[in-house]
């Protein structure tokens, strides 16, 4: 059932894909293995795109299928929410990117596990980054980057958040963020997705 969401999206078929969401979701299948299903979609998309078997037209629809996929799953997966805050967390796609469905879902997954997210969009230089971790008096600060462009973004905020004194925990992810990138940004951790990004938080909460 998971493969046929994944065709159905891949073969730009939405309204199929969002029947089978809600079909999948009533079988009692977990809302988040149908984000990964997604997810195994996208990349598949990604890399038609990059043979050039694939254009912006079609990045675009499926950017859109995943929205309203997730759209639909995460009311499943609010219904495990806790109340109490644990922590203030500021979050953005750095400046150049503006893919943010995946930033969009570590929000969600980061609120509805307790914490406190600050939510700055796509296209964030570094000032604004500072600018909200001040206001805010957050501890942890979330970057989220898709293209190979977002490295030195992601340096460069890091860079700025310990220039400015900021005694903040920084965690990075994206599509072809790793360890590697990590390691170059001089970021604290990287996740490698919505869960790893709450267990990060969990982990630097206490
Ligand atoms: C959809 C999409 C788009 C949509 C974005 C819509 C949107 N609102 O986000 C649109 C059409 C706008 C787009 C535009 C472009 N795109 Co695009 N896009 C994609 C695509 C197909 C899917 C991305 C996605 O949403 N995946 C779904 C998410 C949910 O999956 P996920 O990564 O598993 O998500 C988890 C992790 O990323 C993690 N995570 C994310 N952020 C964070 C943050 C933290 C702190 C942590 C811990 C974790 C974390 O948690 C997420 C949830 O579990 C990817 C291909 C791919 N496989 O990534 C290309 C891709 C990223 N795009 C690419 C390109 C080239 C572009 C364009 C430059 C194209 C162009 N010529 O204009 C523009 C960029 C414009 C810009 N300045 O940003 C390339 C990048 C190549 C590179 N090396 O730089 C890719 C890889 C496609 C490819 N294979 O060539 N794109």
């Amino acid at each position: 059932m998971s493969q046929e969401l994944i065709s159905a999206i891949t073969e730009m078929r939405e309204e199929d894909a969002l029947k089978i969401t809600n079909e999948l979701l009533d079988d009692g299948t977990a809302p988040l293995a149908i984000l990964d299903a997604c997810r195994g979609a996208m990349d598949l998309i990604g890399q038609r795109f990059e043979a050039g078997e694939a254009f912006i037209p079609e990045l675009m629809l499926a950017g859109e299928m995943m929205t309203a996929v997730s759209d639909i799953v995460k009311p499943r997966l609010a219904e495990e929410s806790t109340g109490e805050k644990l922590a203030k967390i500021v979050i953005g796609t750095v400046e150049g990117d503006i893919h943010d469905i995946a930033k969009d879902i570590v929000v969600f997954m980061l609120d509805i596990n307790g914490f406190e997210v600050t939510d700055l969009g796509v296209d964030v230089p570094p000032a604004k980054f500072i600018e909200a971790v001040k206001e805010t008096g957050a501890t942890m600060v979330g970057l989220s980057g898709f293209l190979t462009l977002a490295y030195d973004p992601m340096k460069e905020t890091v860079a700025a958040l310990k220039e400015n004194g900021l005694d903040v925990k920084i965690m990075i992810g994206g599509g072809q963020i790793d360890e590697q990138i990590c390691e170059y940004t001089g970021a604290d951790a990287y996740g490698k997705d919505a869960m790893a990004a709450v267990a990060l938080a969990q982990e630097w909460a206490q």
